[in-house]
């Protein structure tokens, strides 16, 4: 048992098996229309472990000379980004408690091996909204500290089927994953682990009163 930081509500088990099963096909049929590909990192061009599309009107990518952004169109294919599916909305409009849709939907995909570095998510430009994140797949040990690189962290882990909704003081908390357990899920015929998560990009709309 571990005490999250404030504004991290994970959800453990929220996504029934059914709906798990259900989201990974819509998750197929995004991956055929705007395929997983390698990003690399601003200036050194590294090589991520992590596989990426998106869906959505946006969708996050990574690349030696254009750094991270947001952009409508895929990366390599250069079409515009599959719909976010259905019941990703449905789940957002349940526990996002925030007024608009989002418009970003990042698939991750890790092998065995993959992991994912300790970063804030600071390209968006409304931290108002909270990000959604589904997991799906072989379980994973997730780490999130606070906003400044040396706040202490703290772990836990991550199993299909399990939402955590970051919002409030926890949006800018540095986070990463730091290992996959292989063969964990059933889920995923050829094993590895899928995360999604559901962000709003723009900046609010004015109030209007
Ligand atoms: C905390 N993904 O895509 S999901 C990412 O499991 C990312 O693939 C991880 O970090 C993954 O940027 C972690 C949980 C998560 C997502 C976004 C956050 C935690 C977050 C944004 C702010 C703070
Ligand atoms: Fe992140």
């Amino acid at each position: 048992m571990v005490i999250l930081p404030r504004g991290v509500r994970h959800m453990p088990g929220h996504l029934p098996p059914e709906l798990q099963r259900e989201l990974v096909e819509a998750i197929r049929g995004v991956v055929r229309r705007a395929p997983l590909y390698v990003p690399t990192m601003p200036k050194t061009g590294k090589e991520m472990s992590v596989r990426m599309t998106n869906c959505g009107t946006l969708g996050w990518v990574t690349d030696k000379d254009g750094g991270y952004r947001y952009q409508p169109v895929h990366p390599m294919t250069n079409e515009p980004w599959p719909p976010i599916p259905a019941l990703l909305l449905s789940l957002w409009r349940e526990v996002a408690a925030y007024p608009h849709l989002p418009e970003a939907c990042l698939v991750n995909f890790y092998e065995a091996d993959a992991r994912m570095g300790q970063h804030q998510d600071r390209d968006e430009a409304d931290f108002s909204a909270p990000v959604v994140s589904v997991s799906l797949g072989d379980d994973c040990l997730f780490r999130i500290g606070g906003t400044r690189r040396r706040d202490p962290s703290v772990s836990v882990r991550l199993t299909s089927g399990d939402v955590v909704v970051l919002g409030g003081e926890s949006r800018l908390a540095f986070h990463g994953v730091d290992r996959i357990y292989p063969s964990t899920s059933a889920l995923l015929k050829q094993g590895g682990r899928i995360n999604l998560t559901l962000r709003r990009v723009s900046a609010p709309p004015i109030l209007a009163l």
